[in-house]
């Protein structure tokens, strides 16, 4: 038993120098978490309420002080009040449901009420002197997710268009993904050399070499094409061969370039129809091996994702991001009408740690992959590393292989994966 004493919050900066909670929680055998929630740029639609003080005179308008009181005024010292133990995960974060009483948290703040969750599995973990990936595996466990236990595959975003990136890209997000036949430990080295290759070939080029908010180069390309192809010149350069050691992929985040029922993007004069983009995703998936394709329509164009689906599903991941919002119903949804095969899992979509479990064993049972993903405001928190661990993602998005927010998570795979070898074998002394 380790009763919960106190819950505290503050206001913190996250990687793009935006406010943020972090909130912390002290069990009565002396034990403290801390945990802090991150921040999307390309929201969906559907997701949870971030709650945000629209004060123009603090952080223009970006403060997060009403959040933060919502946890020093009414979540903590309520909870407090019902003397929960820290252990009872789903009961605590059913209570903030029901407090907060809104379809999408907007009363408390959904970062409120996710900054309180995390803090309080942290402090579980500990007290129970479990690793967080362990201690999620349990709650995976007792939500009847079958789930391996491992450090799950990297998508790592090399090269950021779209809301992060230097506004001549349409498409978000560039991945290289190593093969699910390397460790996670030389997935990171390979994405770390192709990382660096990437770097130098732009800088011979010419072109600029800065870096979008995750982490991954941010150049003055052309088109979106030509994105895909300085991965593959890179690719190209080392002794991994595209196809078998190496994938690619793509957020391509359509929503942001939808508009009267048309996708604009530079790779062609003329807009795209929903069919027309369909048949320009398979073009690119043949000659680029793309193996997961995340957002590639827009966040209400449900008949198209079911066509899309079933043009593409059979070889690539058809990701529901802005789609699914980590949204029970949209996800139920979604099986429903055959839209994807996989879901993106971003806990601050929906607001609790318990909702986010619900929603990971529903895409399981209906035979989905799953991705656990960052956001593109980040801090070093690398809470989402063990939580990825612990329900057995088949894949994790969280950047770059660079930046320090982003470096946190994947450093954190790696020691992961190393905690459960050692313990896989025969002599471990832990
Ligand atoms: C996405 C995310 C994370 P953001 O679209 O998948 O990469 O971006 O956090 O800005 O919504
Ligand atoms: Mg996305």
């Amino acid at each position: 038993m380790a009763i919960i004493k106190r819950i505290w919050s503050r206001e913190i900066l996250d990687s793009r120098s935006t406010p943020t909670v972090e909130t912390a929680c002290l069990l009565d055998n002396g034990v403290v978490s801390v945990y802090s929630v991150p921040s999307g740029a390309s929201t969906g639609s559907y997701e949870s309420l971030e709650l945000r003080d629209s004060d123009p005179n603090r952080f223009h308008g970006k403060g997060v002080l009403k959040a933060v009181n919502n946890v020093n005024q009414v979540l903590g010292p309520q909870i407090v009040s019902k003397n929960f133990d820290a252990t009872n995960q789903f009961e605590i974060d059913q209570f903030m449901i029901k407090l907060d009483g809104t379809e999408n948290k907007s009363k408390l703040g959904a970062n409120a009420i996710l900054s309180i969750s995390g803090a309080v599995a942290k402090a579980a973990a500990l007290s129970s002197a479990m690793q967080l990936f362990e201690y999620i595996a349990d709650l995976a466990r007792k939500k009847q997710i079958l789930a391996t236990v491992h450090a799950p595959i990297p998508l790592f975003n090399m090269i950021n268009g779209g809301l992060h990136g230097a506004g001549n890209l349409d498409f978000q997000e560039f991945f290289v993904i190593p093969a699910s036949s390397k460790s996670f430990t030389d997935g990171l080295r390979i994405g770390s050399e192709i990382y660096m290759s990437i770097g130098n070939n732009l800088k011979h080029r010419g072109a600029i070499h800065s870096v979008g908010d995750e982490g991954g180069y941010a150049p003055n390309l052309f088109t979106n094409a030509d994105a895909l192809e300085i991965l593959v010149e890179a690719i190209r350069q080392t002794t991994y061969q595209l196809g078998r050691d190496i994938f690619l992929g793509l957020d391509v985040a359509a929503s942001t370039f939808f508009a009267d029922n048309m996708y604009t993007i530079r790779d062609k004069s003329a807009p795209f129809t929903e069919d027309s983009l369909i048949m320009y995703y398979k073009e690119l998936q043949n000659n680029y091996h793309l193996a997961v394709l995340e957002d590639p329509l827009h966040e209400d164009a449900w008949e198209g994702w079911r066509k899309i689906s079933e043009v593409l599903g059979s070889q690539v991941a058809i990701v529901g991001d802005d789609l699914l919002a980590t949204n029970l119903k949209r996800v139920d949804k979604a099986i429903q009408n055959r839209a994807c095969n996989a879901v993106l899992i971003k806990p601050n979509q929906i607001g609790t740690i318990t909702e986010t479990l619900d929603v990971i064993k529903k895409a399981r049972d209906a035979g989905w992959k799953v991705i656990v993903s960052h956001r593109s405001g980040e801090t070093n928190d690398s809470f989402i590393a063990d939580f990825a661990s612990g329900v057995g993602a088949d894949y994790v998005k969280f950047g770059a292989p660079a930046r320090g927010e982003r470096v946190a998570k994947y450093n954190r795979l790696m020691s992961i994966e190393s905690e459960i070898y050692l313990k896989s074998q025969p002599q471990a002394q832990r």
